[in-house]
């Protein structure tokens, strides 16, 4: 009788074992049969109604029952197991050759490398940066340069005027003056920087970058300002190119010139870049006027110097070959992304 009973319950669970569709439906199963309150386990609270002697060879079936539809069950979640895996992986399949999520990485603006250039080839020979407000005093920008009341370049069209002591500064000399008054002496600054001027064509933008130079000393000649700006051009354009002045004029330097180097775009033979003069312009240079001197408050008995000013946008224009200055603000990424 009990035997009938196990046999039965051996086979339905052997059927029920082999048809699971999931692994989780096959555990359950586990638990239906050999649990410990599975039909195993119940049947066995039925040897009562054997005899003394039965009892342990009924016991002992239970037991092969027991270990063959464990080692079934083992089987089938092996196999079911396997094929939930496959689905799975399936699934969550990633196509590798997709391409990744596209990163647009910035790049630095051609103003600051060649600001960043510069105070490199400068900071060898000893000059340090100093900087200072675009909004200057009257008395910064025009007065301490020795730049009369009168003076064409404080007209209302080259200048913005914020009201009548204050201007957007028209050059960085502003910064020279501040180191003058506060700084000790012999010194060597640079001050590169925006200026900003009433003016606007393919040459010329109303804001645009100076970098000035000032160093003081004892003894100071137009010499050593020659040297250090021949220095500087072949530094900055490349040891090929060579560096003339022209006698100028600026309100603050005595004896002043124009700095011209050959032109790198045609190695001076003549081109577009340089008009066909085969010289481009690069900035201006002098000694620094003694009416300088004695307004910051330096005695120009004691103390002599040099300044020179360049015209970043315009370096930078003849070094990489740019045409019209307005590129360098139009913020066009197809424009700033060739100086990667
Ligand atoms: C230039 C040309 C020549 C200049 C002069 C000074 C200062 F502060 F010493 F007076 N700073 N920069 C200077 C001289 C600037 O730019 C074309």
């Amino acid at each position: 009788m009990l035997d009938e009973k196990l046999k039965q319950i051996q086979e339905q669970a052997e059927a029920d074992f082999n048809t699971a569709k999931t692994s989780k439906e096959l555990y359950d199963l586990k638990v239906k049969y050999l649990g410990k309150q599975g039909s195993l386990s119940l049947i066995m609270r039925d040897v009562g109604s054997l005899s003394k002697e039965e009892r342990p060879e009924f016991g002992k079936r239970v037991n092969v029952v027991k270990a063959h539809l464990e080692k079934l069950y083992t089987s089938v979640e092996e196999s079911l197991g396997a094929k939930e895996l496959t689905l799975q992986i399936e699934s969550e399949r990633v196509d590798m050759s997709l391409p990744g999520p596209q990163i647009n990485v910035g790049s630095k603006h051609p103003i600051q490398m060649v600001i960043d250039q510069m105070v490199s080839i400068f900071s060898k020979i000893g000059f340090s940066v100093r900087t200072g407000p675009m909004i200057e005093l009257d008395k910064y920008n025009f007065e301490a340069l020795n730049i009369p009341k009168d003076h064409p370049a404080r007209d209302m069209q080259d200048t913005f005027y914020i009201d009548t002591n204050y201007v957007l500064r028209t050059q960085t000399s502003p910064i020279q003056i501040h180191s003058l008054e506060k700084e000790t002496l012999p010194l060597r600054v640079l001050g590169p920087g925006a200026v900003f001027r009433v003016d606007a064509d393919a040459t010329h933008s109303p804001m645009f970058h100076q970098m000035e130079g000032m160093l003081v000393d004892k003894k100071v000649s137009m010499a050593d300002l020659k040297g250090v700006l021949s220095f500087f051009n072949k530094e900055f354009f490349g040891s090929q190119v060579q560096t003339r002045f022209r006698p100028s004029f600026f309100p603050f330097t005595e004896p002043s010139a124009e700095v011209d180097c050959t032109c790198p775009g045609c190695s001076g033979k003549g081109c577009r870049l340089c008009s066909h003069t085969g010289w481009i312009e690069v900035g201006g240079c002098g000694l620094v006027h003694p009416n300088v001197f004695e307004q910051a408050g330096v005695s120009s008995k004691d103390w002599q110097g040099y300044a020179f000013g360049f015209g970043i946008e315009r370096l930078a224009m003849g070094k990489y070959g740019i045409n019209d200055i307005r590129l360098f603000s139009d913020n066009d990424t197809r424009f700033l992304e060739q100086f990667r």
